[in-house]
């Protein structure tokens, strides 16, 4: 028996899933017996004897690298993470790859003690922290004069967008200068997640949008100016909000935040009075403050040059949005209760409008209710039933409130983009909203997965398939490492002739097309494929799709009129006639009579992410995976199943075998010999004999045709070693000088 005497620590089959660590102990009447590590016990029998296994001294405490790990398997993943996040420690590499579990609560690890001692020290050298990745890419930014990008994934509320933060904080603090642009550049963002940002039941601070921050540096490394990219706001939620879900922050805040004066000129009361606040039963998020973000959101406009005039135009058109969300159509043929304004019973007063949207009443009236085309001859109009109605007043909210968005974002590049002067290096930050699966998806859920889908096929080409690639090519001796790849599912999404995305638009340009032929088009093209999978009746509208995270159910009611994402010419010209200048502004673009075809919503978010995936190619990419713990928003809980569920997906203990196998670090022979010629005290030796030297007994690395293959640790070593040797010449440099004086 392997169980020798207190203390050892095993392997026990749990029944589900792996293996779950446990300690042995002695009962009372002093028998083994064993507490695993969820703190159940199991009693030692004679027949269960060979489900149990030693474990790994390395597995009892944890490490810091998963790929020194001793149980190569999911058992010992999961309990590394498991231990680490019971004493509160949430950040573990794998190589060079952080994994960072969600502690659902304030860490006292991001002070400015923690900024510097993590400052121009290599990766490795201490405790894992994105701090440590932060200052990564601006070494290798610097050291290898190429852009750097940090991809940064995991599910909703895994805590992405909170990592984001702290890599941009850290990256502000080393470029040293505590200057303007550095603090308009962290101030951007809670303006970005006032308006892009709100309470899902998966997280009280999703982001609806994505973001791709990137940071430009002059050649000295101090911060020059940034830019920011975003991806496909979800629109639908300022019209509609899933119960316990809540609309963007900024309504919020402002209803709390602004003094009683203000809310009497905008004609607003309180959050509970709005229909389009109150869908989801929740107007308010437990710990977050609105009062409080709303000062903080109005001093970060400042920060962000918005002007006093800016601000105030910005909540006349969110104040409107409200007002709209509560008018009422009634009858068959839609019209305003007129009579109504002066009750308010029924909905506002039309002339509430005139102050904030700038048009004329009646004109407001009429487009909202009638709609004009054209016939061969001439322009009629037609009464609009009450549903149509709504429909086209809750696609001018949206329009509204997504060019808004739009606009918000230019304004804020406006002031943190500078045109590079000195010769610019960059370092990039991808946020955007993780994998999503709710007991209702719809077209948004699509895009998302979607986004999430090409994340990690880049992933995967990085860290298995071009450097597999790469060993071949320069005659590495190397064992193939499967994994799992999701081409297939893209391909199926976006890439083959009439891939679901291609459908989708095609229906929708197609003037009788509705959901329903698109979903017939669906099965008739993908529905033999074992990623698409079809409804399973006819009367049903939800389609199924196999994505790398697992299956998503998509209700595919909606479909069409989501991605064509129309506005009617009655609204785009009330626009024209109004005198509100940011209103103007924000719809510039959308002539009335502009032939061109309006790109749909797929067309555009896949021209952005193709363009993103560009730019990350050219990038050298580093990855943050995001694990979040429990569905509680809880800390200290770590439930085994839904972790284990992340680090499968995520392809995490593949990623493990290829990085301990493999050789991640690499350089060509003039690269290295220009870096670590320092190290060589004769000329004669080589690459080779530097690594003899300073790698001796450090585990193997390989000489290529014309590269040297290193691991993620050996670069830290020498580093290391090559800082030490430059300090010592330092050094005796100023003391020869010091002689001559
Ligand atoms: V979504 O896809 O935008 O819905 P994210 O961005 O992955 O999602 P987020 O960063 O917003 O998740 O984290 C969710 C919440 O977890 C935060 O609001 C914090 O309350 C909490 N969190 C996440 N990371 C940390 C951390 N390092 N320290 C403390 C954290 N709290
Ligand atoms: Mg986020």
């Amino acid at each position: 028996l392997i169980i020798s005497q207190q203390g050892d620590f095993v392997w026990v089959d749990s029944g589900v899933g792996v293996a779950i660590g446990a300690e042995v102990t002695v009962t009372d009447t002093g028998q083994l017996q064993l507490i695993d590590d969820e703190g159940k016990e199991h009693k030692i029998k004679k027949k269960t004897e060979g489900t149990i296994r030693p474990m790994h001294p390395t597995s009892v405490k944890g490490v810091d690298d998963m790929i020194r790990l001793g149980d190569l398997n999911e058992a010992g993943l999961l309990r590394n993470l498991l231990v680490r996040h019971k004493e509160g420690i949430i950040y573990t590499y794998t190589g060079s790859i952080l994994v960072a579990v969600n502690p659902y609560q304030l860490l006292p690890i991001y002070t400015t003690e923690h900024v510097h001692m993590y400052t121009d020290r290599r990766l490795g050298e201490l405790p894992p922290h994105v701090f440590s990745i932060a200052d990564s890419c601006f070494f290798n930014m610097r050291r290898n004069r190429k852009n750097q990008c940090c991809v940064i994934s995991g599910e909703s509320g895994a805590g992405k967008t909170e990592n984001t933060k702290l890599m941009l904080q850290f990256l502000s603090a080393v470029s040293g200068q505590h200057s303007w642009i550095e603090q308009q550049i962290l101030e951007a963002n809670p303006i970005l997640e006032a308006f892009g940002n709100a309470k899902t039941v998966r997280n009280d601070n999703s982001s609806r949008f994505g973001k791709y921050i990137d940071i430009n540096f002059t050649k000295g490394g101090a911060i020059e100016g940034a830019r920011v990219d975003q991806y496909l706001l979800e629109k639908s939620r300022v019209c509609r909000q899933a119960p316990e879900e809540r609309n963007y922050h900024i309504f919020y805040y402002m209803l709390m935040g602004m003094t009683a004066e203000q809310k009497k000129i905008l004609s607003l009361g309180n959050a509970a009075e709005y229909n389009y606040l109150t869908m989801g039963n929740c107007t308010s998020c437990e710990g977050r403050d609105d009062v409080k973000e709303y000062a903080h959101f109005r001093s970060a406009l400042k920060v962000l040059m918005f002007t006093e005039n800016d601000s105030w135009e910005i909540s006349k058109l969110l104040a409107a949005i409200l007002h709209l969300g509560n008018v009422d159509f009634e009858g068959k043929e839609s019209t305003i209760q007129w009579d109504a304004c002066s009750g308010g019973l029924r909905g506002p007063c039309l002339t509430v409008f005139v102050p904030l949207l700038q048009v004329d009443p009646k004109a407001l009236g009429k487009s909202l209710t009638q709609r004009s085309f054209m016939t061969a001859r001439e322009s009629v109009t037609k009464a609009l039933t009450s549903a149509q109605a709504v429909d086209g007043r809750d696609a001018f909210v949206k329009a509204i409130y997504g060019r808004l968005f739009l606009w918000v974002v230019d304004k804020i590049n406006a002031a943190v983009y500078k045109p590079p002067e000195d010769s610019q290096q960059s370092i990039g930050l991808l946020d955007i909203f993780g994998f999503e699966n709710f007991t209702k998806n719809s077209f948004e859920q699509l895009c998302i997965n979607f986004a999430n889908e090409q994340l990690q096929q880049f992933f995967v080409k990085h860290v298995f398939k071009l450097e597999q690639e790469e060993y071949a090519r320069e005659n590495i001796v190397w064992k193939k490492i499967d994994y799992k790849d999701n081409q297939c599912t893209l391909d199926v999404l976006a890439n083959k002739p009439l891939n679901m995305l291609a459908l989708i638009d095609e229906e929708s340009n197609f003037p009788k097309g509705t959901d329903t032929t698109l979903l017939q088009k669906m099965n008739q093209v993908h529905g033999k494929g074992n990623i698409y999978i079809p409804p399973k009746n006819n009367h049903e509208t939800e389609f199924g799709i196999q994505h790398f995270a697992g299956k998503v159910y998509y209700d595919s009611k909606g479909f069409l009129e989501k991605n064509r994402d129309a506005l009617s010419s009655d609204l785009i010209q009330l626009v024209e006639t109004s005198t509100n200048k940011l209103l103007k502004q924000a719809f510039q673009d959308q002539a009335p009579d502009s032939k061109k075809r309006v790109p749909t919503l797929t067309g555009q978010f896949r021209q952005s992410l193709d363009s993103l995936m560009k730019t990350l190619t050219v990038c050298q990419p580093y990855f943050i995976r995001c694990i979040k713990p429990n569905d509680f928003k809880k800390p200290m809980l770590f439930d085994r199943e839904l972790c284990m569920r992340q680090l499968r997906y995520s392809g995490m203990m593949e990623t493990i075998r290829i990085r301990k196998a493999g050789y991640p670090v690499r350089y060509t022979f003039d690269e290295f010999l220009t870096r670590y010629r320092v190290l060589l005290k004769t000329k004669e030796k080589c690459c080779e004999s530097i690594c003899e030297t300073v790698l001796a007994g450090e585990g193997d690395w390989k000489t290529g045709k014309t590269k040297i293959f290193l691991k993620d640790f050996h670069d830290t070593m020498l580093e290391v070693e090559r800082m030490k040797e430059l300090h010592e010449k330092a050094l005796l440099i100023q003391k020869v000088l010091r002689g001559y004086k």
